[in-house]
């Protein structure tokens, strides 16, 4: 019989789809051949008398209970699959994702954080999946899985690495205009190699966090600002933040253009209220850090920024 429809992700979905996908094909051939036979064989010139059929019990017993035991079965093997699929395994290695406009961030249980999902091999993976923003779809195609990142709920997904490797992730779902950049990659790295990367990784962040090293260009690249801000002077979905601090500005406030000197308190406010004060010729749609930095943090992009001359 039919066997691995227990099992890995990966290896659930393949099975199931070509499953499906044996069946379908199966049916297309059969009723392609059928009614090019059965043009053939009751042809006109052969058959110059017509005949008034009437139903036939057997035949029409069979073409329903056929096709309801296969559809059926499609539905067992998807549902026992999906079970699977939505079956954590105990012990899985939690990872939280946030997806948002238009970046990926990765965090650990100690704390660490990445731009990039760094994984042990063959250990099965909890991933936590949330959105600060729109719906984003989280999507690794090498391992079959794709799961819905929604704001405001968080959705489990889970998976194994059968391989080391680099693999990549996309997003599933068009959420804007820098939607294909949200591209990043899972790395798949021994079990031991991922304890020295992991535990490397966590002393790094302990001693800034103890010695209180800047930490402005890392905010910048956690938080995600870099997709959309440059420091180097070039405009991308948002204005540059080179040369900012003390710079007159065009904003747009109440739908009217007003000059305004780009302070500390317009530092923050840009932050805290960015749909308050436009930047002319940009697009609304900056998201708040009110909720998604903390004072500390702001206070520290803020610092940071001012320093970009
Ligand atoms: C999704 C894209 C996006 C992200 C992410 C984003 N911004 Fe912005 N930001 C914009 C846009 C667009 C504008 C201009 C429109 C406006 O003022 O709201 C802007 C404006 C600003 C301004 C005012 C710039 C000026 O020239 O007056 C500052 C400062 C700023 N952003 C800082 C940040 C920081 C810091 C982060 C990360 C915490 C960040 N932004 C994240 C899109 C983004
Ligand atoms: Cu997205």
């Amino acid at each position: 019989m039919i066997r691995g429809f227990t099992g890995l992700p990966d290896q659930i979905v393949e099975n199931v789809f070509l499953f499906i996908a044996a069946i379908s094909v199966s049916i297309l051939v059969l009723i392609t051949f059928l009614m090019i036979y059965f043009t053939i064989r009751y042809r006109r010139n052969r058959n110059p008398e017509p005949q008034d059929i009437r139903g036939n019990l057997w035949l029409e017993i069979l073409w329903t209970v056929i096709p309801t035991l296969l559809v059926l079965s499609m539905f067992y093997y998807g549902w026992t699959g999906f079970r699977t699929l939505k079956k954590i395994p105990e012990g899985a290695f939690k990872v939280k994702v946030t997806a948002r406009s238009w970046s990926w961030l990765f965090e650990y249980e100690n704390g660490v954080k990445a731009e990039e999902l760094v994984i042990p091999v063959g250990k099965p993976i909890h991933l936590l999946l949330s959105s600060q923003d729109v719906i984003h779809s989280f999507y690794i195609p090498a391992f079959r899985v794709k799961q819905d990142a929604v704001p405001g709920m968080v959705t489990p997904l889970w998976f194994k690495a059968k391989e080391p490797g680099t693999y990549d992730v996309l997003c599933a779902e068009y959420c804007g205009q820098q939607h294909a950049y949200m591209l990043t990659r899972v790395r798949v790295i021994s079990e031991d190699e991922f304890n020295q990367w992991y535990e490397g990784k966590g002393k790094e962040l302990r001693a800034e966090t103890s010695k209180g090293l800047p930490r402005g260009p890392q905010l910048l690249q956690e938080k995600g600002c870099l997709v959309c801000h440059s420091l180097d002077g070039t405009s991308r979905i948002g204005p540059t933040l080179k040369g900012l601090f003390g710079k007159t500005v065009i904003v747009l406030k109440d739908g009217k253009e007003q000059n305004v000197q780009a302070d500390d308190a317009y530092l923050k406010r840009s932050l805290i209220e960015p749909n308050a004060e436009v930047v002319k010729g940009f697009p609304p749609i900056m998201p708040s850090q009110k909720s998604l930095s903390t004072d500390e943090e702001i206070d520290e992009i803020i610092r940071y920024m001012k320093e970009l001359k």
